[in-house]
């Protein structure tokens, strides 16, 4: 399986500097992946969301799950409750949930509601519509029985404070990079893919830190931040979500496994169209995928090192693996 090889062993040289050693498991041979999500604390989503799948054997289920996880940590600074703001202070959540047979719901700019993934599972199971945006969306959740939640706490609110002071709104730039290391990055994609081939995906995310107000990003957009297609997989995204809305990345990936490519492949061939496409522009910005195909093989692929993701097998094994990248490593 491509992804223990290559990608554990790029782990000691490109992964190993960026996360805790604690926090790195190593993947049993032979394992089929059930659940993949983005980043190392995906491994917390695939705990919930593989429990949740032995109680009910939902797939839908399972990621609804996981994404919960990042949501409700206000240590998470770019999902749910503790996210970052947009440049006006108001924390604003998209999400989306998609099942392998073209069931999809999604919210952008949602404000107040601590689980916009559920929310994105309402549009779903109880509307004709696939999208609701800002005010419509949260109306619809506080109807749908949805707490009313405060979500900017008081660390991010400080951290929005700070950035008010110097920073210049600069919209092609990834801000969260500017900060810090791409560990900041935060958004969870989970796609997960049963023995039967079943398939199913959730993304969510506070966005971009202190974004233009309105501003929405990929996830929450079919086939930018998620696709998931019956008979052959499922793909997600997180970076800069621009880049991928550029060339609904998702959906692209999933069209190349299609054709018979790779997930590993798939996620590359992605990144390079990017690269190419955007040259400069895309100097500075992290663009990462993950895609699991309906055989339960697994590929991540990012523009910048630091991209991690969670993979756990059918037994509830999870490794974290550092993806390859276009762009070498300057840490070694
Ligand atoms: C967005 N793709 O809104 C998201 C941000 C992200 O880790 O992935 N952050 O553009």
């Amino acid at each position: 399986m491509e992804i223990r090889r290559r990608d554990a062993l790029k782990l000691g040289a490109a992964g190993a500097a960026a996360l805790p050693a604690a926090r790195v498991f190593a993947q049993p041979s032979g394992a089929r992946a059930l659940i993949v999500s983005t980043w190392d604390f995906g491994a917390a989503a695939n705990a919930a969301a593989y429990a949740q799948w032995k109680k009910s054997g939902s797939l839908i289920d399972a990621v609804e799950a996981g994404a919960w996880v990042p949501e409700a940590d206000p240590t998470n600074h770019s999902v749910g409750y503790g996210g970052y703001p947009d440049r006006d202070g108001h924390v604003t959540l998209d999400a989306i949930i998609m099942d392998d047979r073209g069931n999809v719901g999604a919210v952008a700019a949602l404000e107040d509601v601590l689980h916009p993934i559920s929310v994105a599972r309402r549009v779903m199971e109880k509307t004709p519509h696939t999208f609701l945006v800002g005010e419509g969306a949260r109306q619809f959740a506080l109807e749908q029985g949805f707490p009313r939640t405060k979500l900017l706490t008081p660390e991010a609110e400080a951290a929005w404070r700070d950035w008010l002071k110097t920073a210049k709104y600069r919209p092609i730039a990834n801000i969260e990079n500017q900060r810090g290391s791409a560990l900041d990055h935060d958004t969870i994609g989970i796609v997960a893919c049963d023995a039967g081939g079943r398939l199913a995906g959730a993304c969510t995310t506070s966005g971009m830190a202190f974004k233009l107000r309105g501003r929405v990003g990929d996830s929450p957009q079919a086939g930018c931040g998620l696709m998931v297609e019956p008979d052959v997989g499922a793909a997600t995204a997180t970076g800069v979500g621009e880049e991928v809305t550029r060339i609904a990345g998702s959906a692209r990936i999933v069209s190349s496994m299609r054709a018979g490519m790779s997930p590993m492949a798939a996620c590359r061939e992605a990144v390079l169209h990017i690269a190419k496409l955007r040259g400069d522009a895309v100097k500075d910005a992290q663009v990462a995928f993950l895609a699991i195909n309906r055989e339960g093989l697994v590929g991540a692929y990012a523009l910048q090192p630091g991209f991690t993701y969670a993979v756990t097998d059918m037994g509830g094994a999870t490794s974290v693996l550092a993806a390859e990248s276009l762009r070498p490593s300057t840490k070694n």
